[in-house]
């Protein structure tokens, strides 16, 4: 990676002082501000209204207490947040993460990457994230409802269509937003199905909503084998995670004519070299929510690595899907090593600083998260569209227009690459057409 530039170092060292302990948002910071150098050489007027400084800085911050009980009737408390980042172009629109790994730096890394993401998708959303430490492993239906409906007696009174609207994120899928719409509801009496998005289709959820991220970012690499006039036919690929980004990019690499061998949770890999049984995936973990690990009980040939690392497992396209920092320097060598030509991330900041700068160096196609998994948040704005019009849309319709963005910041961020010097890196192109929107609609609004 680059060098932040001298007018921009002091604004770097500035946030590490006022954000003290918060590794992830530091490092997304940095990694936007090593692009931004070019930018502010052609934009004067961004250093003189101070739009870095300003970006940097979340325009509200919100943190709150979730108490709830345990079946056993035991008092829980938890940490609930609301980062809402930036509202130059929309309303706050970001996910809920519920993670036991949850705390603000995390939840501030993905506020941040957000923005610039929707930005990207040339739709109407500012951004914002939110979460919470609860951990939904191992609780049942009843005391996810209960902490679910907790955390929105909360968080009912920051959200809204026209203010922030909530979708989901590690942990957070269909029935935590049922749980939390239901209970939003309740408490304002009003049907108001533009304030979350990722709802069930019978009360005002998209069509594709489910498989946006999953298809979105396959879309994108498709797009980037397209640039170096290659596919997917007959690629080996490895998919991290087998949460719901996993395994919708594993259908539609499957349905573009890839072969998926492997994929993972936090406990292990499993391997299937035959190509993965993708209907087996989705009963066990959408419909029984069990672990990967179960796989095997089924597929007696396919081998479950406990502890494993997937990026060990040689393949030409390699889809982080699961976490922050999934793929470090040594990863990322042992995949350029064993023949990967191209990386899609669904996750985001799956790859820490070390091991972008060996895909880049490599020349490899490396399509960095806010713009290879903008499909998740982009349908989430044509779920509000649908909402405000009072419409549902056909799921041919609705892919098409999914494929339609896609396609479109896949060619926004090469071309801007390639105006900006740097042909071929994905990352300086998204970091700058992200950004530069965002800062002239800040520009033209004040000081606020
Ligand atoms: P899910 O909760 O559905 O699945 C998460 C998957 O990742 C699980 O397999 C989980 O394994 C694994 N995982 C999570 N945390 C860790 C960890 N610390 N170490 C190892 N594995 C981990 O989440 P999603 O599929 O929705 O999200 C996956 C990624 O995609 C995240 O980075 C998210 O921010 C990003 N994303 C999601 C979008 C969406 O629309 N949902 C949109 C854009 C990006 P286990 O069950 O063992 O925890
Ligand atoms: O990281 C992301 O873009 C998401 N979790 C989806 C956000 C959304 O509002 O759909």
């Amino acid at each position: 990676m680059g060098q932040v530039d001298e007018k921009i170092e002091g604004m770097y060292q500035e946030v590490l002082k006022r954000n003290p302990g918060e590794t992830e948002f530091h490092q997304a910071v940095l990694e936007v501000l090593e692009s931004l150098g070019p930018v502010v050489a052609k934009h004067p007027e961004f250093l003189e209204r101070k739009i870095i400084q300003r970006i940097c800085e979340p325009e509200r911050q919100i943190i709150f207490r979730v108490p709830w009980q345990n079946d056993k009737g035991e008092v829980q408390i938890n940490r609930g947040f609301r980062v809402e980042f930036n509202s130059a172009l929309g309303p706050y629109k970001g996910g809920l993460r519920f993670h036991p790994s949850v705390y603000l730096g995390i939840i501030k890394f993905l506020g941040f990457e957000q923005c610039f993401k929707n930005s990207l998708t040339g739709l109407p959303i500012g951004g914002g994230k939110g979460g919470s430490d609860f951990d939904p492993k191992g609780k049942t239906d009843d005391e996810v409802m209960r902490f679910c409906q907790s955390f929105m007696t909360e968080l009912y009174r920051h959200i809204g269509e026209h203010t922030d609207v909530p979708a989901g994120d590690i942990g957070v899928g269909g029935r935590e937003i049922g749980y939390m719409f239901g209970q939003y509801k309740r408490i304002t009496n009003r049907y108001e199905p533009g304030v979350l998005t990722g709802k069930g289709l019978t009360w005002g959820g998209s069509l594709v909503r489910t498989e946006a991220t999953g298809y979105g970012a396959t879309f994108f690499v498709n797009e980037m084998l397209k640039a170096r006039k290659d596919s997917f036919d007959g690629k080996i690929c490895t998919v991290s995670g087998s949460g719901n980004v996993a395994i919708y990019t594993i259908e539609k690499i499957t349905q573009l004519g890839g072969k998926c061998v492997a994929c993972s949770d936090s406990n292990g890999v499993i391997y299937d070299e035959k190509g993965l049984d993708l209907d087996l995936i989705k009963q066990l973990k959408e419909v029984e929510r069990r672990r990967i690990q179960d796989y095997t009980a089924t597929h007696k040939h396919a081998k479950y690595i406990a502890k494993g690392n997937i990026w060990e497992i040689p393949c030409q396209v390699a889809m982080p899907s699961a976490t922050q920092n999934e793929i470090n320097g040594k990863d990322a060598a042992t995949l350029v090593k064993n023949g990967c030509i191209a990386v899609g991330e669904g996750a985001n900041m799956p790859t820490t600083p070390e091991g972008v700068k060996v895909f880049l160096d490599a020349r490899i196609a490396y399509g960095p998260g806010k713009a290879a998994n903008a499909g998740g948040v982009a349908t989430s704005a044509l779920e509000m569209q649908q909402n405000a019009g009072r419409d549902s849309w056909t799921f041919e319709y609705t892919e098409k227009k999914l494929e339609d963005i896609m396609i479109n910041i896949h060619s926004n961020c090469y071309e801007t690459a390639e105006e900006y010097g740097a042909p071929g890196n994905y990352v300086l192109g998204a970091n700058i057409c992200g950004f530069i929107k965002i800062a002239n609609a800040m520009v033209a609004h004040g000081l606020v």
